[in-house]
């Protein structure tokens, strides 16, 4: 395989470790655990899993560890750093003892279900350290809810002799990974099952889950491409760029671009649904600005979208919900529908509010909104095509100001979307650190006869030697919500907390940037070079834990 200089040179990069992780560790439990929410519920599902301490890895004595065999999965989607957590994983796991194995299961969960999987050695361990993807074992978004799954899972582990399985995935997938410890344990099979938090969306987060990984890099990229628009957008000045973010339903890479690039605009969604705003209220306020703005000669500007705004517009949300559900049970009678009735179709099977909402749509987005759910019943919102909708809207109201000579000004959009373009870009500096200390710490949950955690490392903003490196129950993230029309066992997503240091700090200037010219610049991340530059965390991680 040809590679790149920089890939070349990184590979000699030597992640950072926790102090505590340098040698050998002892556990050090804290006070047993709650659920976020519904505990009975939760209690009653998790009988075996519910309610462990809090874990914390302090300097120990060297001990004699007996060999076992672990495997990983990686599930969801790509996030910078992953190959990383599996390095820090077999690092951890070999000098344990250095005749344990690595198995990683092939594209996702489904991997373990259909017994695909290869053996992780040194020398394909060393092939992908430092780099972005998930292409070392390649992932996939199958759901493992099913005891027939666990079953079928359950016989591939004892095959391999695999004493754990690491789990490294969003909310979905650490939520499967808490069932199937659940699952495990209560059958007495002995493997046990360790979630690590990945996803550049940010919205795994919680006091002992600082951040996902992945995040870090992710947004790095993407405010790297927006300042690039926003530095053309100041040169051309004839634009107005509407830039779409991932991040499926919570706007912290929206709000972690801003603050990096404080451009014109920025919508987060959390306080779209707080405002109880209209799709006609975030038009307005967009045009407001437009108007302004072109009032003082400058017929350009940028503004950020996030993915998930749609499902945060409260009518939208209803409409949703109620789509959802009813697409759970008639999915492959909508699908029989000839496609120019479908829109008839869905609009007589709503109810009021509902169907009135979705006929005022435009026919594209309409379309999107009954287009196939995710396998955990999401809409896929990176599908629907929201800049594009938003920027339509707010030429149409600008028009209408025109004829009535409100506005004078000229407006022309660009559209971008980015998501795919940062969800393997090789991990900062950060990302490699954080990742390899999860993937460490797992093996060290794993060790010490740990199962249902997630493996957790804080303290995220001091020199990595002052990180703390511990495990979280993964029932105590958890609450009760409704998907695919039943209640369900979730991890709670963590939304923009618009009492939160990071959007407060974004509220206090965002006026000033929709009116002047406020761009930065951040340019590409860095990989060698001064800390100040090279080793900057986020600011929402900065901003949240600046006491
Ligand atoms: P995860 O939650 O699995 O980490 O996925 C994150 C994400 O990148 C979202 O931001 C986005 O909505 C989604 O994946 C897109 O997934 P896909 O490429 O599978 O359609």
């Amino acid at each position: 395989m040809t590679k790149s200089a920089l890939q070349i040179a990184r590979a000699a990069y030597q992640p950072k470790l926790p102090k505590a992780l340098k040698g050998a560790v002892k556990v050090q439990e804290g006070e047993p655990t709650h659920s976020v929410a519904d505990e009975e519920e939760i209690k009653k599902l998790f009988p075996n899993t519910y309610g462990m301490p809090l874990i914390k890895f302090v300097e120990g004595e060297e001990k004699d560890y007996a060999p076992m065999n672990v495997g990983v999965i990686l599930s969801g989607g790509q996030a910078p750093g992953g190959h990383n957590v599996i390095s820090g994983l077999f690092d951890g796991v070999k000098k344990l003892n250095p005749a344990n194995k690595l198995y990683g299961f092939i594209l996702g969960p489904g991997g373990l279900v259909d017994h695909k999987y290869t053996e992780l050695t040194a020398d394909v361990i060393d092939e992908y350290r430092n780099t972005g993807g998930f292409d070392i074992i390649g992932s996939g978004r199958t759901k493992l809810e099913k005891e027939a799954q666990f079953e079928k899972g359950y016989e591939i582990l004892k095959e391999l002799g695999i004493k754990a399985v690491v789990i490294i995935g969003g909310d979905d997938s650490n939520t499967n990974a808490c069932v199937l410890a659940e699952y495990y344990a209560a059958k007495n099979y002995g493997v046990q099952v360790i979630g690590c938090p990945k996803t550049i969306d940010g919205d795994l987060k919680n006091e002992m889950i600082e951040t996902s990984f992945g995040f870090d890099t992710a947004c790095k990229t993407y405010s790297e491409l927006i300042g690039n628009i926003e530095r053309d957008c100041n040169s051309a000045r004839k634009y107005w760029h509407f830039i779409k973010l991932m991040g499926r339903s919570a706007s912290h890479i929206a709000l972690e671009c801003a603050l990096q690039t404080q451009p014109n605009i920025c919508l987060i969604s959390e306080e779209v649904e707080a405002k109880n705003m209209s799709l006609d209220d975030v038009v307005t306020y967009i045009a407001n600005a437009v108007a302004a703005r072109a009032a003082e000669g400058n017929n350009f500007g940028t503004v950020l979208v996030p993915e998930g705004l749609i499902e945060f517009i409260p009518a939208m949300k209803k409409l949703i919900a109620e789509l959802n559900d009813f697409l759970a049970v008639h999915a492959e009678e909508y699908a029989a529908i000839e496609p120019n009735k479908q829109r008839e179709y869905i609009i007589s099977k709503l109810s009021a509010d509902n169907a009135a909402v979705y006929a005022s749509l435009p026919e594209g987005v309409a379309r999107q909104l009954t287009l196939d759910r995710d396998p955990h019943g999401n809409v896929q919102v990176s599908l629907i095509e929201t800049e594009k909708l938003l920027s339509e809207m707010v030429g149409k109201k600008l028009a209408a100001w025109k004829a009535e000579g409100k506005y004078t000004g000229k407006f022309s959009a660009q559209h971008h979307f980015f998501g795919y373009e940062g969800r393997c870009a090789a991990p900062s500096n950060f990302d490699a650190d954080y990742c390899y200390a999860l993937g460490y710490t797992a093996s060290m949950l794993i060790a010490n006869g740990k199962t249902g955690y997630m493996s957790s490392v804080r303290n995220l903003t001091a020199p990595a030697e002052e990180w703390i490196a511990g495990g979280v129950p993964i029932t105590m993230m958890m609450n009760m919500e409704r998907r695919h029309g039943e209640m369900k066992p979730v991890i709670q997503k963590a939304l923009v907390r618009l009492d939160g240091a990071p959007f407060k700090a974004f509220a206090a200037v965002r006026d000033m940037w929709a009116k002047e010219t406020a761009y930065v610049y951040p340019g590409p991340i860095q990989y060698f070079g001064p800390a100040e530059v090279c080793d900057q965390t986020t600011k929402t991680l900065l901003l949240e834990q600046t006491k």
